[in-house]
């Protein structure tokens, strides 16, 4: 249970993130896809992460600091419409920095939308992981936009996707910061990965 949210600070490179032995749970995927509203929603927390309808709001790593004792991470999208080709085909240097070198990085969640197909820059990502070794799950967002069923079919064409290239599947999530769905499992599922 989260009993204390506050902001630490943002970061503009991994030099400059917190310095302590708190580990990290950090939360990212396609800008717009509900990272920002996930931890509010996880937090009880309204105004805590900037929430915006246009992608690209979250620019910096932003630490929040839950019960004094692990941060809650909040990142920059990727796959901005708007940054430059270059940078849209991979992943700035700011987040494979941060993902594939922090130390503080415990475990990462990949947002993806339930209402989409996979995508193929998700699927890039979560390649990367995998062959970093990077211990990751995936939270379904905007699931209160389709039906019981929709969701299902999601999750399935997913599991269905990541099986062709994975043995074991990573855990997964759905989720509704609208409704303030998946709270309970996302918060259960990380006291026990930083037990
Ligand atoms: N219906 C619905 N809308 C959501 C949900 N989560 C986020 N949104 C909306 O999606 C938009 C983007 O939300 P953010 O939380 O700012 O997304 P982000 O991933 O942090 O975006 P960047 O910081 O730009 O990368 C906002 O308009 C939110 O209100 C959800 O669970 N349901
Ligand atoms: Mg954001």
């Amino acid at each position: 249970m989260i009993t204390k949210a506050e902001f630490k600070c943002s970061s503009e490179r991994i030099g400059q993130v917190p310095r302590d032995e708190r580990r990290d749970v950090a939360f990212i995927g396609r800008s717009n896809v509900g990272k920002s509203s996930l931890i509010n929603m996880l937090t009880r927390h309204k105004g805590l992460a900037k929430v915006s309808a246009t992608p690209g709001k979250t620019r910096l790593i932003n630490h929040f600091l839950i019960n004094d004792d692990w941060y809650l991470v909040d990142l920059p999208g990727y796959g901005y419409a708007r940054t430059s080709k270059s940078q849209r085909s991979g992943f700035s240097k700011i987040i494979t920095d941060y993902v594939f070198k922090c130390e503080k990085m415990h475990f990462l969640f990949v947002l993806v939308d339930s209402r989409l197909e996979p995508q193929r820059i998700d699927l890039e990502f979560i390649e990367q992981l995998g062959e970093g070794g990077v211990p990751f799950g995936i939270i379904f967002t905007k699931c209160d936009k389709l039906s019981k069923s929709q969701v299902a079919r999601s999750v399935a064409t997913y599991s269905k996707r990541l099986a062709e290239q994975w043995e074991e599947l990573p855990p997964m999530f759905t989720s509704s910061s609208e409704k303030a769905e998946g709270r309970d499992e996302i918060l259960d599922f990380i006291d026990k990965i930083l037990k």
